[in-house]
């Protein structure tokens, strides 16, 4: 195949970004096709993929013979209907997290994706392409300062817009931190106890927020995560890990240092899109090079349906307040 012909299912800021990226970074794909229902985010995210046709819904942009592989960015609730019909279809996808909004939508993508015979589904934690998570899973599984003790991690954005309701502190932001760090540590999350941080009088009225989200996984380590979206300066993913032998961190800015009138200060990123740009680039590609020959190159629908599940125990400790713990499935052996 020469061009990898892509529909991006969503053009809000997330897939607006992916069809630029697709056009103007990745190399071996083009942007084919959008589906997007409101006029104006279409028009704009067509001025980045002139050649693109629009479609109604995605079992029109299937019919049309234009589509090689599908890039879902719209939120979770919408994921389940898009996805059904690529797995008929045969097709690759690349679904941006959460996969779905609860266990239950999850397992049946597993289950649709199983029944079908073929991994076509890759979930898009793109922290997984970050150079720190990559040097870090590294240094974890080398056992060279010892063995891995605690977590910690920080997860700041400085505001979030109108739609983002408290449970996405959980389900939409925590998200990552439920498969990164069963992913650094190689070990599932048994449990998750919510904290709550003394409020932040500048968080929108509807956020209860900042939280602390201890989780557990079975190895025994804990990950403390400070969840805090209203920090005001910028946007940061911080990660310290402690060893028996030392300590390391990785996600401070590395942007530039200014020295002026007495003062010396570093710029922050401000956004997720520019602090996980390079990981962004870096999984699309991967999912490009890969789905070009019909599989795909990350994360797995089983580990989206892990987050999931580890979502779904946060959100219950933040109803209760107490720890609650997370259960899983058996792993089918297609997804070993
Ligand atoms: C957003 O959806 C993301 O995925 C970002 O990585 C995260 O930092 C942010 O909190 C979420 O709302």
């Amino acid at each position: 195949m020469s061009q990898l012909r892509v529909a991006v299912v969503g053009t809000g800021s997330m897939g607006t970004d992916h069809i630029i990226r697709i056009n103007t970074r990745i190399s071996g794909a083009s942007i084919t096709a959008i589906i997007e229902p409101d006029q104006k985010r279409a028009k704009d995210a067509l001025v980045h993929a002139p050649e693109a046709k629009k479609f109604e819904n995605i079992e029109q942009a299937l019919a049309s013979g234009l589509v090689d592989a599908v890039l879902i960015a719209t939120p979770g609730e919408y994921h389940e209907a898009v996805i059904m019909p690529i797995i008929a279809a045969g097709i690759p996808v690349l679904c941006e997290k959460p996969m779905t909004p609860d266990v239950p939508s999850a397992l049946r993508i597993c289950a649709a994706e199983v029944k079908a015979g073929k991994k076509i589904i890759q979930v898009g934690f793109m922290r997984r392409f970050d150079e720190g998570y990559i040097e870090l899973r590294e240094q974890i599984a080398s056992q060279r300062l010892g063995e891995l003790l605690a977590l910690h991690c920080t997860h700041r954005n400085p505001s979030v817009p109108d739609w983002y309701g408290n449970d996405m502190l959980i389900a939409d932001s925590v998200s990552h931190e439920f498969d990164i760090v069963r992913y650094l540590t190689n070990s599932p999350i048994v449990s998750v106890e919510v904290k709550q941080l003394k409020r932040n009088k500048l968080a929108p009225e509807r956020l209860n927020e900042p939280i602390l989200v201890l989780m557990e996984t079975e190895s025994g380590i804990v990950a403390a995560v400070e969840m805090n979206v209203s920090v005001q300066f910028g946007y940061q993913v911080i990660t310290e890990a402690v060893f028996q032998k030392g300590v390391a961190e990785i996600g401070r800015s590395s942007g530039m240092t200014t020295w002026e009138a007495g003062r010396s200060s570093q710029s922050e990123h401000t956004t997720y899109i520019t602090r996980f740009a390079r990981a962004y680039d870096d999984e699309i590609q991967a999912w490009v090079n890969a789905a070009s020959k019909g599989g795909i190159g990350g994360p797995t629908a089983w580990d989206g349906y892990m987050s999931v599940a580890g979502v779904q125990a946060g959100l219950a400790s933040l109803r209760s307040g107490n720890k609650e713990f997370a259960t899983y499935e058996i792993k089918p052996t297609f997804y070993n």
